[in-house]
């Protein structure tokens, strides 16, 4: 099941290139992935061969092009596990899909007395929507904690999610922890006390093996471009009925059957909740993304960054001053590893690893309440992907050293 990195790594041309003098090692992939020369080449040929708008044209190029549109979202929907393509709305990314939730779902399913669970590792992405609902609503917002271990506190769960909660939103896996959150489960909870489920697969989709249908989930969120897949395309899954009873989302082009100037009706699904020219040369490309994904294998994706992330793990333990947040061992974690480094701020930390080409993010990652929670005000965080290799890794801890130097923290 081992993947052969030094092959894959042939595919991304960015990975080739410099940094300040160094060779690149990239490790912001929780933040964006980088793009394989056959998406790149897949965009282009788009543009140069198949360009025309989608579901409007009658002549044989516009065909081509809803083809292509079309047949790119029945690859994502089999990706997930979707039972069928009806279910699979593209939007711009997590953010857009998770908002179309709370503004279509939300607003005709919530007012005041109801309440919305999240937790406390949630990215504001999967915070701030509910917020504004719950402004909007008068409804409450609940959230679960996060343990020491950086783990959800399961203990809480049953005090918080009660016949009152509308709706449980949960992180199928951190962007700063990288805990792997028993998604199942939580979602047969939330279910126990007639609540629906929405599960943001961001971080997870890129990484694991994921199948909405056996999750049993009744929303799932997530973006291409952590995926190898081109920037501004996303997926919004939602169990057919539901989309059948809600929205529209926005209103406009495309999403209509018929319109008077007294009132009008919606497309069928899924495309009622597509309103405008949709992005359909990302998502032509995202196909692609998902063709050279599945070659490889999530399983052996998995398994590649589990290893890595093992390996990060045990070198950063014995850099003096590094503390690592989340879960232990790489078992219960993805392959994001969140640290702070005594004496040492992350932004500072970043830049000393710029000089060394380590790519890493710095800050709070859009997770100011679990930064609170970590009772810090930011973290440096290193991510990994198919293409990263232990090399890679003893790159970085190199730079921590020389941070550790210049910065004069004393080891003991
Ligand atoms: N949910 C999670 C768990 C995320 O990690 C992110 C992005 C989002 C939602 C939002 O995704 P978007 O594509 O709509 O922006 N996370 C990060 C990150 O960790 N660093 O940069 C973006």
């Amino acid at each position: 099941m081992s993947i052969d990195v030094a092959a894959i790594r042939k595919d991304f041309p960015l990975l080739a290139r410099t940094v300040n003098g160094k060779p690149i090692v990239y490790l912001d992939n929780a933040a964006t992935s980088q793009k394989p020369q056959c998406v790149i080449d897949a965009l282009c040929q788009f543009y140069q061969a198949s360009n025309a708008n989608v579901h409007r044209g009658i002549y044989a190029l516009s065909e081509e092009a809803t083809l292509l549109y079309e047949t790119s979202r029945e690859k994502v929907a089999r990706f997930i596990g979707a039972p069928s393509p009806r279910s699979t709305v593209y939007t711009r990314n997590t953010t857009e899909a998770i908002n179309l939730v709370s503004h279509a779902w939300g607003r005709l399913n919530l007012k005041a007395g109801d309440e919305v669970l999240i937790t406390e590792m949630e990215h504001h992405s999967n915070i701030v929507p509910w917020l504004l609902l719950c402004q909007e609503t008068g409804a409450t917002l609940r959230s679960l904690p996060v343990t020491e271990d950086g783990l959800l506190d399961l203990s809480e769960l049953d005090s918080l999610l009660t016949e009152r909660t509308r709706l449980f939103a949960v992180t199928q896996m951190s962007n700063v922890l990288g805990t792997i959150n028993p998604v199942r489960e939580l979602v047969a909870k939330a279910h126990a006390v007639g609540a629906l489920a929405l599960v943001d697969g961001a971080q997870s989709v890129p990484h694991l093996e994921v199948d909405v249908k056996e999750m049993g989930c009744d929303f799932f969120a997530f973006s291409a471009h952590k995926m190898l897949g081109p920037t501004g395309i996303g997926v919004l899954y939602a169990r057919e009925e539901l989309l059948e009873k809600m929205g529209p989302f926005l209103g406009g082009g495309e999403m209509i059957s018929e319109v008077y100037l007294d009132h009008a009706t919606w497309k069928d699904i899924p495309w009622k909740y597509e309103a405008g020219t949709p992005n359909f040369a990302d998502a032509v490309a995202f196909g692609v993304a998902i063709d050279y994904l599945e070659k490889i294998g999530m399983k052996a994706v998995r398994q590649h960054e589990k290893e890595l992330t093992a390996y990060a793990l045990r070198v950063l333990e014995n850099v003096g001053g590094v503390k690592v947040f989340g879960p232990p061992d790489a078992v219960r974690r993805g392959g994001v590893v969140s640290f702070w480094m005594e004496g040492v701020h992350p932004h500072d930390l970043a830049q000393v690893l710029d000089t060394e080409g380590v790519c890493i993010r710095a800050g709070h990652h859009c997770a100011q309440p679990l930064m609170r929670r970590l009772r810090v005000p930011a973290t440096a965080r290193a991510s990994f992907y198919l293409y990263n290799t232990r090399d890679e890794i003893d790159v970085l801890v190199g730079g921590l050293k020389k941070a550790t130097e210049l910065f004069g923290h004393v080891p003991g």
